[in-house]
């Protein structure tokens, strides 16, 4: 049946470039690039590598991401340095409006800081999304994976949420030359906001988050479940609102019947997925007590639809789980079951807190503030938006 994994196999290829893994946020910065270089020599030391074609690109350029953003923010990340960003710099005061470094009275850490080599990232990101999506319009590859991409909060002139250039939705735009409707699901622990905001008017392409939604969590006042797009992509924004400490069981309950929905209303001819890994059990900033298992799961049951698939990181601030959570997520794709133990390899001291396994467990003592009403209500209340998508 759909909901079980599919032992299937599937042709996919996967993007990985290493000079992202050297981009530093800063210091005390949560978002670590490098923990995409730990998945990438996880999924080498399971031999997953040979399974999959790899995606040799070049580097996004500048007309590319000026199709989604505007011509003065492009500039400006492409001017960006961390000198010129000093006091009183010319580029401070072109960097106004667009959320990039903006120094805050209460200390030194920013969100978007003015990252060393951003633009060259940026265009590396961004072209792994874009080879990922040409590889599925071409029919290439079944699946195609970029765990550097799904910066799903970037918009058109601004940062935000660490994210500077949405490669999600330059890949979307992409799929569109290709394929009548496309599929944006995101399983990030954050509100997908700049994806939804982006085509939120559009009837080709249905957006649906699943996020925390709690009093000041990040971005607020967005994700609503009365959320449902406008104009003509009306009901085609779906939102699914969670409290704290969502479990595997909760979480299945609204993913699967809610998707199933989605795909039967909609008929997408291509999906794209943003695994944020922060949705996961043990977070450095998400509240939700996922098991690898059950965040997997979800990307299985995507899978099992056979449409073109389009898989992309994001979020995810404890890096040996984001780390394990992406090279399981990379064997599903294949199709290929793979052992408990993480096998020797250049990091793995780094996965001692988890015994050296790849599935760490949930939290056993963690409050779940998602009652069984609260799941039953919200799921109610999406399928009943759906339903008036069918009529
Ligand atoms: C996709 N939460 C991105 C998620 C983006 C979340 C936020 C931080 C944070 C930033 C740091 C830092 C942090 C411990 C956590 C209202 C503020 C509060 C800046 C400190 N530690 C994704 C964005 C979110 C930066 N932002 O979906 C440097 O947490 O809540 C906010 C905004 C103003 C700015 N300050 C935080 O997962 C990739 N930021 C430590 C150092
Ligand atoms: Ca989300
Ligand atoms: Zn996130």
């Amino acid at each position: 049946s759909q909901s079980c994994p599919d032992g299937a196999k599937r042709r996919v290829c996967y993007y990985y470039d290493r000079c992202i893994a050297g981009v530093d946020y800063g210091e005390d910065h949560v978002m670590v690039p490098r923990r995409v270089d730990m998945a990438h020599a996880l999924i080498r030391s399971y031999g997953l590598l040979g399974d999959m074609t790899r995606l040799r690109t070049r580097p996004a350029t500048d007309a590319e991401i000026s199709g989604f953003h505007g011509a003065r923010y492009v500039g400006l990340l492409r001017d960006l340095t961390p000198e010129g960003f000093g006091a009183g710099g010319e580029v401070a005061r072109r960097a106004r409006g667009c959320n990039v470094g903006a120094v805050s009275t209460y200390g030194r850490s920013v969100d978007n800081p003015p990252v060393a080599g951003l633009w060259d990232y940026c265009q590396r990101y961004a072209g792994g999304s874009l080879a990922a999506a040409r590889a599925l319009a071409s029919g290439e590859a079944d699946v195609a994976i970029n765990w550097s991409g799904g910066m799903h909060h970037a918009c058109r002139d601004k940062a935000s949420g660490f994210c500077y250039v949405n490669d999600i939705v330059l890949a979307i735009e992409e799929l569109l030359g290709h394929f009548r409707r496309v599929l944006y699901v995101d399983i990030d622990v954050h509100h997908g906001d700049g994806v939804e905001t982006a085509f939120v008017r559009s009837n080709r392409v249905m957006t649906v988050s699943f996020h925390q939604c709690t009093e000041g969590f990040f971005p607020e006042q967005r994700g609503l479940i009365e959320h449902v797009g406008e104009g003509t992509g009306r009901l085609r924004a779906v939102n699914v609102p969670m409290k704290k400490g969502m479990d595997d069981d909760g979480y299945r309950r609204l993913f699967e019947p809610i998707m199933t929905r989605v795909v039967a209303v909609f008929q997408p001819e291509a999906i794209v997925m943003q695994c944020g890994a922060d949705s996961l059990s043990g977070d450095r900033l998400g509240h939700q007590n996922l098991s690898i298992a059950g965040h997997a799961r979800c990307v299985s049951f995507m899978r099992s639809f056979s449409t073109p698939l389009l898989l992309l990181g994001g979020g995810g601030y404890t890096i040996n789980h984001v780390a394990a959570c992406w090279c399981y997520e990379t064997a599903v794709a294949i199709g290929k079951n793979i052992a408990d133990d993480i096998p020797p390899h250049c990091y793995d001291g780094l996965y001692r807190s988890q015994g050296y396994k790849l599935f760490y467990p949930a939290d056993k003592n963690m409050k779940n503030d998602n009652t069984d009403t609260y799941v039953t209500r919200t799921r109610s209340e999406v399928l009943q938006n759906l339903s008036e998508l069918e009529a």
